[in-house]
């Protein structure tokens, strides 16, 4: 078995920073040792990585991906290949991605179909959520049979009526099934009937740029979904998890039903805190670029949004990485904003965006690695093994190098497509060495990983309440 030794660094987890050697036999941490002490002294190895002046965090995990992920008539850009490969590049070594179950098929066709997708192909871990797009009896009991085999999240639509969309008693009925099997519901709590009303009224109005999809996808339809996907859960007395919240009357809402003591939960992501509604109205067509959904919100809102990732309202910070090209898939919606493919880049960027946020005096180191790495592997069963450096976890580690001056840009970033929603904003702070379960994929900048390295992992229930 190899044996690797981190020596020099600052290790930083959820819980305490500390100046200690990680020694790493095969694909798990073994031992951490302060520095000087006699143990770390004594380790010999056959790799030694030098962390002077470097951080040694775990590897980031990111619950909210869509690779090659079907929508409005194309698919995301990003392969299973790419898209591990660019979260590597940038410090993040596990990847939940969201399979799709279309309709009038099982939800085992669904999640074979995305096996089959990244099977051989991820430079990093990867394991599934299940997105249902319908609720009906079959695919109730297929539910059970997918938490027992490790895929135990569930994602829900109250938008995208005629696509993904669940009515009411389908979501009921779908919580009430995951509060049996110890499954989580995950939400994308838009009011998706409502939406499509002022979708219908702006086009026929003429209000066809990018911009009019902020618009009409209002903050308040956003409340209104959390408030109702909370009360639901609440009837059904089952867990709830909200994707993507953007709005600050949505984080209300959760604040609310967490202060009553609910097990409630949300996610936000970099966009939502570093983007705003101004992208979506950039001259020509380029706001097409940050159009998503949830959709970017005005400034004002991105407050509130930290505040609550601080106080803990808010726990994880995902991505939601579903890129599409400019050219041929964003173009796809000139002249109706409905049209342009929902979704934007990140994959490779949280990291180092939410460790700007620590430089800016937003968050502290520890809340950094909590939001991007333990919280979301306990959220999604996945505690032990990623999230943490402890022994027995695997040897999923980054040396981070927190001075690092970088200026993000589509020239230089690694994800598959032709431009980055940050362009030439400037952060502090890279992933210089990347292991994933031992093996150096990332070293001090140059590439050496491959596709299929990465292996799929069955997750446990959540671990969030225990
Ligand atoms: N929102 C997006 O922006 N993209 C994929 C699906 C979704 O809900
Ligand atoms: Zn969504
Ligand atoms: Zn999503
Ligand atoms: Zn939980």
């Amino acid at each position: 078995m190899s044996r690797t030794v981190i020596r020099g660094g600052l290790v930083i987890t959820a819980t305490e920073e500390l100046h200690a050697d990680v020694l790493i036999e095969g694909e798990r941490v073994a031992a951490l040792a302060a520095r000087g002490t006699e143990a770390a002294a004594s380790w010999r190895a056959d790799h030694t990585i030098d962390a002077t002046g470097r951080y040694v965090v775990p590897g980031g995990v990111d619950a909210h991906t869509h690779l090659d992920f079907p929508f409005g008539g194309t698919f995301s850009a990003d392969t299973f290949e790419t898209g591990t490969r660019a979260a590597a590049w940038g410090g993040t070594t596990t990847v939940v991605d969201f399979a799709v179950q279309s309709r009038g098929r099982s939800l085992r066709e669904g999640l074979d179909a995305w096996h089959a997708k990244a099977e051989g192909q991820c430079a990093v871990d990867y394991a599934f959520h299940m997105i249902l797009a319908e609720v009906n009896e079959g695919t109730l009991k297929e539910m059970d049979a997918l938490v027992a085999e490790g895929v135990t999240s569930f994602k829900l639509f109250m938008a995208y009526p005629g696509v993904f969309y669940s009515d009411d008693g389908q979501i009921l009925r779908a919580m009430q099934r995951a509060a049996g099997n110890g499954g989580l519901i995950m939400m994308h709590a838009e009011n998706g009937i409502a939406i499509d009303v002022l979708v219908e009224q702006a086009l026929a109005a003429g209000r066809t740029d990018p911009r009019y999809h902020g618009e009409v996808r209002r903050a308040l339809l956003e409340a209104e979904a959390t408030h109702r996907a909370v009360q639901l859960a609440r009837v059904a007395e089952a867990p709830l998890y909200v994707v993507h919240v953007s709005a600050r009357e949505a984080v209300a809402e959760l604040a609310r039903a967490r202060d009553l003591g609910l097990p409630v939960f949300g996610e936000t992501c970099p966009q939502y805190l570093f983007l705003t509604v101004d992208d979506l109205a950039r001259p020509g067509f380029e706001g097409a670029k940050y159009v998503c959904s949830t959709p970017l919100r005005p400034a004002d809102h991105q407050d509130d949004l930290w505040r609550a990732l601080r106080t803990g309202d808010l726990q994880v910070v995902s991505t939601d990485h579903c890129p599409f090209c400019f050219a041929g898939q964003k173009e796809l919606g000139r002249g109706d904003f409905s049209r342009i493919p929902n979704g934007l880049p990140g994959i490779e960027h949280r990291m180092d965006l939410l460790h700007q946020a620590v430089l800016d005096g937003r968050i502290s180191r520890r809340r950094w690695i909590e939001l991007a790495c333990a919280a979301p592997a306990r959220m999604f069963g996945l505690a032990g093994r990623k999230g943490t450096l402890a022994p027995g976890a695997d040897a999923d580690v980054v040396v981070y190098d927190p001075g690092a001056r970088q200026t993000l840009s589509a020239r230089t970033h690694h994800m598959n497509v032709d431009h980055s929603v940050y362009e030439g904003r400037e952060v502090t702070g890279q992933a210089e060495t990347v292991l994933s379960r031992g093996r150096t994929v990332l070293d001090r900048r140059t590439w050496t990983g491959r596709a299929g390295h990465g292996r799929y992992l069955p997750r446990a229930t959540c671990q969030h309440l225990d």
